[in-house]
């Protein structure tokens, strides 16, 4: 569109607004008089895509926005940010949050979504805000081709995997819509297991017991639970450093992903040691850079805060992270002990409105068979379908990580989570004395880690684990 036709638009706007048609609109929030929207699809893979909107205020000054349109193809949002989205059919509004409602003449808001697609992602063309035709220039990038890598710098698509193992088959991950996709953009499942406390247990994590966990258990991902407290990391900063990067370096021999976690529980409020992540992160993330096995998770349980305090957390963590490791996918605890704030009275609901504005994170659920049920079941089906989550932890027992061992809800679990391709690890790959720890009491100190060492829960766990995984590559 020539300035000219702008201009003409926004007179023809402006008149409007002077009209009674013009003033029902300035009711809700003010009228824009004129407006351009850009539209750019800035990822597409196998049923999903995300997108970035640019509003670019023509007119008077606004004080809250809505930017509506309507999908020429049957697309659908699944995550927004920035922004708070309603789809109704093919119809979409996303309305402005506290903090960026306020576009001053001239000036411009952006917020971004994911969504899924199917047949065509042909892009909207025509825009409202607050309800009046936006009339400046559309502009809408090319739709890429069809499956993207998650470097920035490459879109090919990678050749054929060269070995057999979970990471030589899926190589870096990335989060695409609400599911982790592998190098091929397909949506998979990780299943493995967790460390017990390094500072606790580090004669459980040595060639033999890991061995047994890649090539007898078949595990996918080893999740490093690095304490913070609890006589962990801040009695030895560097020391735990070290042992937590020699357990990627284990993990990545033997074809397995591993999650570094930083294991905070005693606070529950992260924000008391940020600045022991940020160290922390600065040295993992740069020193694991050029790995594809490595998954960053910021804050192991956070309790008694608020979804806005572990957002805080996370919006100064996630940067440094980002900065030295761009294609890491990040996992970030959630409210009331990692349960999407259920177990503090709240709900994934808080997050779904709410969410952090950074892509390929997803958001961490925790649960323990006998004492997380169905009212929790139904907490994850429901967020399923709107926030990307992986079960970073989860123990067949009591929360306590004792008592008895909850076959039959433990199985409900599981079946849930496969049928929804969320990734699962278990507490825990160790020999402590308590019924949620994979391997009799003293398995440790021996060399043997075989089938006879097995505890209840350990048995049922690698029965679940050691079934043959589904990584398509095409
Ligand atoms: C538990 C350990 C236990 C240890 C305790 C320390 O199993 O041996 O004494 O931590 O406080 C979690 C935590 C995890 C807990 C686990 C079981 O992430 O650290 O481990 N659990 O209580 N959340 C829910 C349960």
């Amino acid at each position: 569109m020539t300035q000219r036709t702008r201009v003409t638009a926004w007179l023809s706007a402006a008149l409007l607004a002077m009209t009674g048609v013009g003033a029902i609109v300035a009711s809700s929030a003010q009228a824009a008089a004129g407006c351009k929207v850009d539209y750019a699809v800035t990822n597409q893979w196998g049923e999903g895509f995300g997108a970035n909107v640019t509003l670019t205020n023509l007119g008077d000054p606004l004080d809250g926005w809505t930017v509506g349109w309507t999908f020429p193809s049957g697309q659908r949002i699944t995550q927004a940010w920035n922004g708070t989205a309603t789809q109704s059919g093919s119809t979409v509004s996303v309305k402005s949050l506290g903090y960026n409602g306020s576009v001053r003449s001239g000036g411009t808001a952006s917020f971004g979504f994911n969504g899924s697609w199917s047949g065509s992602n042909a892009v909207p063309t025509q825009f409202t805000v607050n309800g009046v035709a936006c009339t400046g220039s559309v502009t809408s990038s090319p739709t890429p081709t069809r499956t993207t890598t998650p470097t920035p710098t490459s879109t090919t698509t990678p050749p054929p995997p060269t070995g057999t193992t979970p990471l030589a088959v899926n190589g870096q991950l990335r989060v695409c819509g609400v599911n982790l996709c592998n190098q091929y953009g397909k949506p998979i499942q990780l299943r493995g297991a967790s460390t017990h406390g390094l500072q606790w247990f580090p004669s459980c994590y040595n060639s033999a017991s890991l061995d047994t966990l890649a090539n007898d258990w078949k595990a996918d991902v080893l999740r490093i639970a690095m304490y913070v407290n609890e006589d962990g990391y801040t009695t030895n900063p560097s020391g735990f450093t070290a042992k937590v990067n020699d357990l990627v370096d284990q993990a990545e021999s033997r074809g397995m992903y591993s999650i570094i976690d930083f294991h905070t529980l005693t606070p529950g409020d992260p924000n008391v040691n940020l600045e022991n992540a940020k160290t922390f992160f600065r040295n993992v993330a740069a020193r694991n850079a050029a790995k594809k096995n490595v998954i960053y998770e910021i804050a192991n349980e956070p309790n008694g805060v608020s979804w806005e305090q572990i957002r805080t957390y996370a919006n100064q963590v996630i940067p440094i992270i980002r900065g030295l490791d761009p294609d890491a996918v990040i996992l970030v605890g959630t409210r009331g002990w990692s349960s999407l704030g259920v177990s503090n009275g709240s709900s994934s609901a808080e997050i779904v409105a709410n969410p952090l504005a950074f892509s390929n994170i997803m958001y961490t659920f925790h649960f323990y068979a006998a004492s997380h049920l169905d009212n929790y079941r139904s907490e994850v089906r429901n967020a399923a379908s709107r926030l990307p989550i992986f079960v970073s932890e989860w123990g067949t027992t009591s929360a306590t990580g004792g008592g008895t061992v909850d076959i039959g809800s433990s199985t409900a679990w599981l079946d849930l989570l496969d049928s929804l391709k969320i990734s699962h690890v278990n507490w825990t790959y160790s020999d402590a004395n308590e019924s949620s720890a994979a391997f009799r009491s003293g398995t440790c100190g021996g060399s043997s880690y075989g089938t006879s060492q097995l505890s209840q829960s350990g048995q049922f766990v690698r029965s679940r684990i050691m079934t043959a995984d589904s990584f398509p590559t095409s």
